[in-house]
């Protein structure tokens, strides 16, 4: 999987590509993450980058050219085949769903404006999708960027370790995590619960999901419309419902 980020702060991005699950995985060759300086695609004195906005207002535009010429330059003749996101506030909303979808890709260009945006023209004639991280007003992109990297990438093959992989493929119920623990059994009095250390796997598996559940009705009962539930757990659900009813009305 290869990521082309265009951007005007490669450098604050280099830090986080290089740490962690994602380091290793480009290490590794199973992904590349290309940082391109929009700057570098400038062809003025002053490597110009943003101008004032047609129509007055203040802040600044990034311009058209510079983009275009990066974007096109870099992907050649499979400019149509690759998706180019531009990553702005008005964009499709990401969720777990749209980082699948782009994963089944094998390359990806991320546009990341700063400022007040990009020329309309980028998003126009340029971008082929357009995507917001979440309602909240960020200073630039490039957070957006490597968000979606790490979303996307850690469904990779090969990415995560096997264990990751078992766990990842365990939780893909679209409900919220159970609690974790680990040593030592007892911190400063508060205690790990004792069903985690019986060893019974099918109690432990019971309690987990019964965990689960819960915090999902509690938390986000939104997500339960999506998750993927059996009898079982619409069972548990409405012990649960009760036990809530019983307690408001008690
Ligand atoms: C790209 C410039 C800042 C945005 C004026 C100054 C995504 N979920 C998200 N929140 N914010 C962004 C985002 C913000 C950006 C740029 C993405 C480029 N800005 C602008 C409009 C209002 N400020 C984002 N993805």
């Amino acid at each position: 999987m290869h990521f082309d980020v265009f951007t005007l702060l490669p450098d604050v991005m280099q830090a986080y590509l290089h740490a962690s699950i994602l380091g290793k995985a480009q290490q590794a060759g199973l992904i590349y993450v290309k940082l391109h300086n929009i700057r570098d695609f400038t062809t003025d004195r002053h490597r110009t980058t943003d101008d004032e906005p047609y129509g007055g207002g203040g802040g600044m535009v990034m311009k058209p050219e510079p983009l275009f010429t990066a974007v096109e330059s870099v992907l050649g003749e499979d400019l149509n085949r690759i998706p180019v996101v531009l990553l702005t506030p008005q964009g499709r909303v990401f969720n777990q769903g749209v980082a699948r979808e782009l994963a089944q890709h094998t390359r990806l260009a991320l546009i990341c404006g700063r400022y007040e945006g990009v020329d309309e023209r980028v998003r126009r004639h340029l971008a082929t999708d357009e995507i917001s991280i979440g309602d909240y007003v960020l200073t630039g992109g490039e957070l957006p960027a490597l968000i979606i990297i790490d979303a996307v990438a850690r469904l990779y093959p090969g990415v995560l370790s096997d264990a990751q992989a078992a766990k990842k493929d365990s939780h893909a119920s679209g409900l919220l995590e159970h609690p974790h623990y680990t040593r030592p059994a007892s911190f400063r009095g508060w205690k790990v619960p004792e069903v985690l250390l019986s060893g019974d796997h099918a109690r432990i598996e019971a309690w987990r999901r019964e965990q689960s559940l819960r915090r999902t009705l509690h938390r986000r009962p939104d997500m339960l419309e999506h998750a993927e539930l059996d009898e079982a757990d619409r069972n548990i659900l409405d012990q649960l419902l009760k036990e809530e009813h019983n307690h408001s009305s008690g």
